[in-house]
């Protein structure tokens, strides 16, 4: 038992042909898994910004291809050789893989496995080809989970068995924009009790780094956005503070200095912006601070920097996915998340079916929902993250 049986299945996709352009909802092809390959049924997927940066065309991506990369589904159907689940297991695809023999994964520390397919993105399976198909042309895959699809193949490598009983719509998030937050405070980070952080952008993943600060015994947590109607849901989940730059004359990080008596603690840019990046490492504390870039500034920005402001002893670094490395944590945080340790599912404050994904997108771009559509499930006034139902 196990083994695909050949089987094509046709299903809804949402492609993207061009860039800034809306997806359009597609009968695709998704051919059976081959060897070492998964084929998924999705159940739910997050909207996360690096989607939207692929759209907007700050960060590149082959075209045309099936974009998502924060999903929750059950497996259909495996590939020869697959040992790890089997068609009925609850999972979730990850789009930083954890091959288990690199050089990375075998460090204890390390997590970008060296078959993620990120950095310069090939938009296929390991083997070159492609699952999908549509109107007779290949349809890439995106950072090898595509989880804006009925069904998905993923390598068996980027494919995490979780809890049969966790509640696949909620979870999804532990497939990016929560763990990358909570991972950035309590593992790269390392944040200590007592200490104070400063978290530069208050969306699905700032508030990831929020709840993670918490979690980890911070005494004052300070979010920082230009949007002020994410105060409440900052505060609610764990900001002792929060601010605006746009209040102030003097620049952000002078602010959270004086606020901070020097310098805050642990700093965290989560907007993806190579200018707070640099307010988030000069708020800093000059000699023990440490900066966690977790945002995806675009492809073409390059940042210079006095290195005074290193030499002085702060530490200034970043990871993917939270400094997790990915199919050993993700269980382990859909486990977290059954014991009630920390409030993800508060982060999701809309709820959509699948075809409405365009509608999706706006209301993450348009930073806040005046006017909601009939059937938005709308738990909040501001927009955090919004799950895609299938
Ligand atoms: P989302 O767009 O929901 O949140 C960004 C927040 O930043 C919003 O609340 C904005 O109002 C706020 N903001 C925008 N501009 C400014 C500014 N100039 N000053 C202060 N606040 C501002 O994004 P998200 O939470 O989904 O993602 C955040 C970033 O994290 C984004 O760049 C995404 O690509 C990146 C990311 C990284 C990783 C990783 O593995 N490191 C994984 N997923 C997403
Ligand atoms: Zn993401
Ligand atoms: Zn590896």
């Amino acid at each position: 038992m196990g083994w695909s049986h050949n089987r094509v299945i046709k299903c809804k996709a949402a492609v993207l042909w061009e860039l800034k352009k809306p997806f359009a909802i597609e009968e695709v092809e998704v051919a059976p898994p081959k060897a070492h390959e998964v084929r998924i049924k999705m159940v739910a997927t997050g909207i996360c910004r690096t989607d939207d940066h692929i759209i907007a065309g700050s960060l590149f991506a082959p075209l045309p291809l099936v974009l998502g990369h924060e999903g929750a589904g059950i497996v259909e159907s495996v590939g020869e050789g697959v040992t790890s689940v089997r068609p009925g297991d609850k999972v979730i695809p990850v789009f930083l893989p954890q091959c288990g023999k690199c050089k990375v994964c075998k460090h204890p520390e390390g997590n970008l496995c060296l078959k993620i397919d990120v950095f310069k993105p090939s938009g296929t399976m390991q083997d070159g080809t492609t699952r999908f198909t549509c109107r007779g042309k290949p349809i890439n895959h995106f950072m090898g989970t595509s989880t804006f699809s009925q069904y998905t193949v993923v390598q068996e490598c980027a494919v995490a068995k979780i809890n049969a009983a966790s509640p696949l719509d909620k979870v999804c998030l532990i497939g990016c924009g929560f763990s990358t937050g909570y991972g950035s405070a309590t593992k790269v980070a390392k944040v200590t009790p007592g200490s104070t952080c400063a978290v530069f952008g208050l969306g699905g993943v700032g508030l990831s780094v929020v709840m993670g600060c918490k979690a980890a015994g911070a005494a004052r947590i300070i979010g920082i956005d230009i949007n002020k109607d994410k105060f409440a849901k900052a505060q609610e989940v764990g900001a002792t503070e929060c601010i605006s730059p746009r209040d102030f004359q003097k620049p952000i990080e002078e602010v959270l200095k004086e606020m901070s008596g020097g310098g805050v603690d642990f700093s965290f840019e989560v907007i993806g912006r190579i200018d707070t990046m640099m307010s988030a490492l000069m708020c800093c504390q000059a000699s023990y601070g440490v900066s966690v870039i977790v945002g995806a500034a675009p492809n073409s920005e390059m940042l210079s920097l006095n290195p005074m402001l290193l030499l002085t002893g702060r530490t200034w670094k970043g990871a993917l996915f939270g400094g997790f490395k990915s199919n050993d944590s993700v269980p382990k945080l859909v486990e977290d998340f059954m014991a009630k340790k920390f409030p993800m599912d508060s982060l999701i404050s809309h709820v959509l079916p699948f075809e409405k994904i365009n509608e999706g997108f706006e209301l993450l771009r348009s930073g806040k929902s005046k006017f909601m559509p009939g059937n938005l499930v709308c738990k909040d006034k501001e927009i955090i993250r919004t799950v895609l139902t299938f």
